[in-house]
Order: C-alpha cells, then sequence, then structure tokens
C-alpha cells in the first residue's frame, strides 16, 4: 500500500514518526475517542513498507473501536504499530530500549487521549519501560502495580465464544469435536488447554518449533502450515495473525465455525459474505478477544475485581449468541451484525452525552 493510500482514511488522528538511528518507524492511529479515550496495544513488526504498517495500524484501531463499543467498555479504539528494521529476536536490548522510549514519548505527547497496552512481540515488561516515560500504559507486571498479561482471559473469551458457537451451529457441545488451533502462542495456547479440557481433539500449526514439542507432550496433533486451510475439522481457531481468509480460502475452508482470538481475521468483506453462504458461522474477532480489554480496562480502569472481569468475560458468549441473532434477522453476515451491535452503542453513548449538555 503507498503511504498517500494508507493515510486516506476515516479515523480521527495519525501520528508518524521515523528514527533515524535505529531505523524504525512509529505509528499510532486514533480511530475513534467518541466512547472514551482511545486504547488499543502496541504491535511490533516489521513490514514491507511504510504504507502497510499505517494501513495495518488504521485496521487495528477499527477494531480496537468496535471491540470497545460491543463490549460496552467506556474507550475508544487506537493502536500503535512499530515497524522494525529486523525481527524483533535479532534486535539489542539497548536498539529495543531507544524504540521503546521514543514510542512512550509519541504516546505522552498525546496526553492521555491514547493508552496504549501489549500487543504481538511487545509484553507487559515492555509496558514497564514505557511506563518509565509515559503514564499511558496499561497492562504493566503486577509488580509495577498493572494488570500483567491479558492473554489468559483473552482465551478465556475465545473459548465462551467457541461453545457458544458450536451450540447455536447445532453441535452441541466441544466434546468430540476437532478444533484447529493456528498460533500456539499465549491466547492459542489458552484456548487450546481449554478445548481440550471440554473434550475436544485438538490439531495445531505453529512456525516455532518449541511450541510444536510442547503440543506434542500434550498429546495434540500436529498440522503443517500450509496445510491448515485445507484440514477439516469442526471449529478453525485463527490465533496468530489477521488476514488469514481472504474470499479464495473461505470459499475452501473445510470448517462448520470460525472462532481464534487473532484482530482482522477475514482480509475482507467477501470472504464474510462466502463463509454465511457456504453456512459457516464465523464469530466476529472483535467480540470474541475482547477478554484481553475487560482485563486491563476492568483491572485498570473500572477498579473491577477478578470475579467481576471473568464473569463479564463469560458473557462474551451471550454476546455472540446475540450476533448471530442479529444476523439471521436482519439476513447479513455475522460480522456486519456485530458492527450494527457497536455502532448502537456508540450512537446511544452519543445520544446520552448530547443530552446532558
Ligand atoms: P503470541 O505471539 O504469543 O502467539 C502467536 C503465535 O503464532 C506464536 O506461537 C507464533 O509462533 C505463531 N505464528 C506466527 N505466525 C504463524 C503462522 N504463519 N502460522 C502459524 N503460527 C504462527 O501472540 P498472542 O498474544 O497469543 O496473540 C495471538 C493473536 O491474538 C494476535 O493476533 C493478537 O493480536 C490477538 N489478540 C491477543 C490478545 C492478548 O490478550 N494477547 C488480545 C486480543 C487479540
Ligand atoms: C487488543 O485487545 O487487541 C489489544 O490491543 C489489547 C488492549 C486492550 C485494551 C487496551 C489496550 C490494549
Amino acid at each position: 500500500m503507498s503511504l498517500d493510500d494508507a493515510l486516506r482514511w476515516d479515523g480521527e488522528l495519525t501520528v508518524t514518526r521515523h528514527d533515524r538511528e535505529t531505523g524504525a518507524f512509529f505509528v499510532i492511529r486514533l480511530d475513534s475517542t467518541r466512547l472514551g479515550p482511545a486504547a488499543g496495544g502496541t504491535r511490533a513488526a516489521q513490514y514491507a513498507s511504510f504504507g502497510d504498517a499505517v494501513t495495518d495500524a488504521g485496521k487495528l484501531a477499527g477494531a480496537m473501536t468496535l471491540k470497545m463499543a460491543v463490549s460496552n467498555l467506556p474507550m475508544g479504539g487506537g493502536k500503535s504499530v512499530i515497524a522494525l528494521p529486523a525481527p524483533r529476536k535479532d534486535l539489542a536490548p539497548e536498539t529495543w530500549n531507544r524504540i521503546l522510549t521514543i514510542h512512550a514519548e509519541n504516546i505522552d505527547k498525546l496526553k492521555g487521549n491514547y493508552w496504549t497496552g501489549p500487543d504481538v512481540n511487545t509484553n507487559s515488561a515492555d509496558m514497564d519501560t514505557l511506563n518509565e516515560t509515559t503514564p499511558y500504559v496499561f497492562g504493566r507486571s503486577p509488580e509495577r502495580g498493572g494488570a500483567g498479561s491479558s492473554a489468559d482471559n483473552t482465551a478465556l473469551g475465545v473459548f465462551e465464544a467457541m461453545k457458544a458457537t458450536v451450540h447455536y451451529r447445532g453441535l452441541g457441545s466441544l466434546a468430540g469435536r476437532t478444533v484447529l488451533v493456528q498460533g500456539l502462542g499465549a491466547v492459542g495456547s489458552g484456548i487450546a488447554t481449554l478445548a481440550a479440557a471440554a473434550g475436544a481433539r485438538i490439531l495445531v500449526a505453529d512456525t516455532d518449533s518449541e511450541r510444536l514439542a510442547w503440543a506434542l507432550q500434550l498429546g495434540y496433533t500436529i498440522i503443517g502450515l500450509d496445510e491448515v486451510l485445507r484440514t477439516p475439522c469442526d471449529v478453525f481457531a485463527p490465533c496468530a495473525m489477521g488476514g488469514v481468509l481472504d474470499s479464495s480460502a473461505a470459499a475452501n475452508l473445510p470448517a462448520s465455525a470460525v472462532v481464534g482470538a487473532a484482530n482482522n481475521i477475514l482480509a475482507d468483506d467477501q470472504a464474510g459474505v462466502i463463509l454465511r453462504e457456504r453456512d459457516i458461522l464465523y464469530a466476529p474477532d472483535f467480540v470474541t478477544n475482547a477478554g484481553g480489554a475487560f482485563h486491563l480496562v476492568g483491572h485498570e480502569v473500572l477498579g473491577w475485581s477478578t470475579d467481576t472481569v471473568e464473569e463479564r468475560t463469560r458473557g462474551i458468549g451471550d454476546t455472540i449468541a446475540e450476533v448471530y441473532g442479529i444476523s439471521e434477522s436482519a439476513e447479513t453476515t455475522t460480522d456486519a451484525a456485530a458492527r450494527i451491535l457497536a455502532r448502537q452503542r456508540i450512537d446511544s453513548a452519543s445520544l446520552v452525552s448530547t443530552l446532558a449538555k
């Protein structure tokens, strides 16, 4: 994507910065602050171009707006992307530290209109580092007063969505069902553990051989990376990267349902239409993976107890069932149905604040 095209966007603000010394390129995008300050994690990855990094930040920020709204959380949507000069694992500690410090300076200049948290390739220790420069950080380590990793809670929410989806699809429970987890990382491994305990047979694919060795020990079946979209299963759970299902993948996917943790699973709207035509029930990711937001915003903004965070996260199953109901009555894709639900919440919150003035 050219930078020119990437900057044509309906969100509220794009902030970019380049650091000549490390070669890192920084993006923060605020999609919407209608419901509260924009929040969303910091993703660090290599991108083919600056335009791709800016585009990704915009799509991820948009998903955060929908996630907060559909979850009734008082925050808007934003996201940060750091386009790295080399793979994260190859960066020297002082290089990574400089990159985090510059990112924290950028966040601080937004004066609380944007709050960050962990995402792909950033963790609670990185949030602690950011917090040395700026207060607008969720997910610091518990020793530093933060809520720590949100991965387990994200996994719990996806698992609740999976159970509700299997039930809605008329397949009963997860017992005896086959669940294919793509990406056995922090969230994917939690989902696999919960689904296995519920009696599901687990198939897994990952690029990391250590994670696959762990999967073998647990009795999971390993699937080759190229086989993922061709392997029959009841539930396909994308838990690695976004954009996994384009139209062609959706047209051939041998699954009954798609329920995963990855942000922006659908590469395009047409993929959602094809899944609906093929009677494959797709659980919109910005609904299923909101457990991370419940954990971070619940603990750090709303002062929720662990029990309340869990109760609200388990409620994701009901929200998903509501989305399927809207999809049927409005004869539209589940993705469009979830956007309707999110939009209703944004509009009614805006109406309440207008009336209060
Ligand atoms: P992670 O980095 O811990 O795990 C990702 C896993 O995917 C790793 O094991 C990695 O080796 C594997 N992987 C990478 N490329 C792959 C490929 N092409 N095929 C198969 N496996 C591949 O990340 P995570 O925290 O588990 O997050 C997973 C996804 O869920 C991300 O898309 C993230 O944005 C999303 N998500 C996470 C949270 C959270 O609380 N952590 C919240 C919401 C959404
Ligand atoms: C996500 O859920 O995709 C995130 O980016 C994590 C997050 C959630 C809420 C606030 C900050 C980060």
